[in-house]
């Protein structure tokens, strides 16, 4: 008799953003069609044996193979990159295609399309960056590249060849509210930290940890509030990424107590790393943890941890942004041990994600299982124009699954499958790691190897936000 299913997952304990209960779990054609307890056989049976089983990891906010001014440049690609995601349970990445100045944005994704296709072992999405708003910008391209399936872009308030000033973000804000786009925000105050960064090296301050003084707190907290006050008076929901400190936390806290749809994000960083991370002393180590927003202190882990636990936190990403340390094109350009703001930012991440936030979060009792996968796949389904395709465990959604195990592991660079040459959380004990991961019912990683093949993933055009409701727009700014 042939078999019913192309693969049968037994005794699971699927877990979903609300609920956790026991079924089987039968897939055909890469989506999940039947649960329910003794279904019939499948081509391929799995025996979760009662683990936690979670719908795949969505990271919504990495960087892979995006084209930097030189020497630097990324160590992960499409194909390093995804197989490190699928080999720490994450099925689904949305990396940025990033508009140059001076370039179109249909360049930007065309070149990203080039750079993925062929490569990719699990499924992508782009985001878009938009770093010149020209009148053919916002006219055409990005209204069309909108309805395409590149629902979302990232809007910068600080990096000179990024930046944009308050009237270009306001008008981009408008042009998400009138086409359902998200606006995703880096807020940092950008003339605040030219001038503390001018004053540091006129000190000769050079070293990796003043990095960390150039960006101080205050430099997120206005910005934070600006973008908040942007988002106001265009009356648009907007998400701010990477929420790294205590002071960014309440202006978040405030403005959702006036009723305001802010959406947010952090990252592992801010939870587990702090600016001593950087360096006690001079030592150029401390490049390894270069990241803007950089890591706070031990007050702002705890203010973080309670943001994700309360509900405040929308979306858990990595901001993978691969850069070797011992590396002339990564953090020792041109092979030099060079002043802080020569130094790449960016840490990976993508594979240690979810058993970092599923150690440190779940396994402690910090929050919840459910709030974990809300966290790391639902909500960015649903932020992003995914769902319910993707970021949920039910008949008619795709079949990408984590199964945990919940063991001590040693946590060392050697056992990743990026191409980065260190890893930050370097020799911590997690207490667990994804036995299988199943992308649209493939098994792309068992515990042991990571088992796809380059270009299986596929691209994902997206649809529009879902994750809070909107006015409808009246005919863009009001
Ligand atoms: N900060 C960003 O904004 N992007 C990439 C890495 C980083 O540190
Ligand atoms: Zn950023
Ligand atoms: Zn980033």
């Amino acid at each position: 008799m042939s078999a019913e299913f192309d693969l049968v997952i037994r005794n699971a304990k699927v877990t979903t953003a609300s609920d956790t209960f026991m079924s089987d779990i039968g897939v055909i054609g890469g989506r999940i069609v039947q649960m329910g307890v003794r279904l019939s056989t499948g081509a391929r049976e799995i025996d979760a044996r009662g683990r936690t089983t979670t719908p795949g990891g969505i990271d919504a906010h990495c960087h892979l193979d995006q084209p930097i001014a030189p020497p630097a440049k990324m160590s992960d690609d499409f194909e390093s990159g995804t197989r490190s995601a699928a080999c720490g349970g994450t099925t689904t990445v949305i990396p940025f295609a990033a508009q140059q100045k001076g370039g179109s944005l249909r360049a930007a994704i065309d070149d990203y399309h080039e750079r993925a296709n062929g490569r990719a072992s699990v499924d992508y999405g782009f985001h878009l960056i938009v770093t010149d708003p020209t009148p053919e910008v916002m006219a055409t391209e990005l209204p069309a590249l909108i309805a395409e399936g590149y629902s979302s872009f990232k809007i910068y308030m600080t990096y000179d060849d990024m930046k944009l000033n308050d009237g270009q973000i306001l008008r981009l804000l408008a042009l998400a509210r009138t086409h359902g786009a998200m606006a995703m925000i880096h807020a940092e105050n950008t003339e605040c930290i030219a001038w503390l960064t001018e004053s540091l090296l006129d000190f000769g301050l050079t070293a990796p940890r003043y990095h960390a003084a150039s960006r101080p707190m205050l430099v997120e907290r206005e910005a934070t509030h600006r973008a908040i006050s942007l988002a106001e008076l265009v009356d648009v929901p907007m998400l701010l990424v990477h929420v790294s400190g205590r002071e960014a936390v309440e202006q978040i806290q405030w403005a959702r107590a006036r009723g305001l749809k802010v959406l947010s994000e952090t990252c592992p960083q801010y939870l587990l790393l702090t600016a001593e991370d950087l360096g006690i002393d001079d030592s150029y180590e401390g490049a390894k943890c270069v990241c803007s927003p950089p890591p706070r202190d031990a007050a702002s882990q705890q203010a973080i941890w309670a943001a994700l636990a309360d509900g405040t936190f929308t979306v858990f990403s990595s901001d993978h942004a691969p850069f070797s340390f011992d590396d002339d094109q990564g953090k020792k350009p041109r092979g030099r041990e060079v002043a802080f703001p020569y130094i790449p930012n960016g840490i990976p991440g993508i594979e240690t994600r979810l058993p970092l936030l599923y150690s440190e979060g779940v396994l402690t009792g910090r929050i919840s299982v459910n709030r974990f996968v809300e966290l790391t796949a639902t909500n960015p389904a649903k932020t992003y124009g995914l769902h319910p395709r993707k970021g949920t465990i039910a008949i008619g959604s795709d079949a990408d699954l984590v199964i945990w195990e919940e063991r001590s592991v040693l946590l060392t660079n050697s056992m990743l499958h990026h191409a980065v040459d260190y890893t930050p959380y370097e020799g911590r004990t997690l207490g667990a790691w994804p036995a299988y991961t199943i992308a649209r019912g493939d098994v792309v990683w068992d515990g042991k190897q990571f088992l796809a093949a380059p270009g299986r993933g596929r691209f994902l055009p997206r649809g529009l936000p879902t994750m809070v409701a909107r006015r409808p727009a009246s005919g863009g700014v009001r």
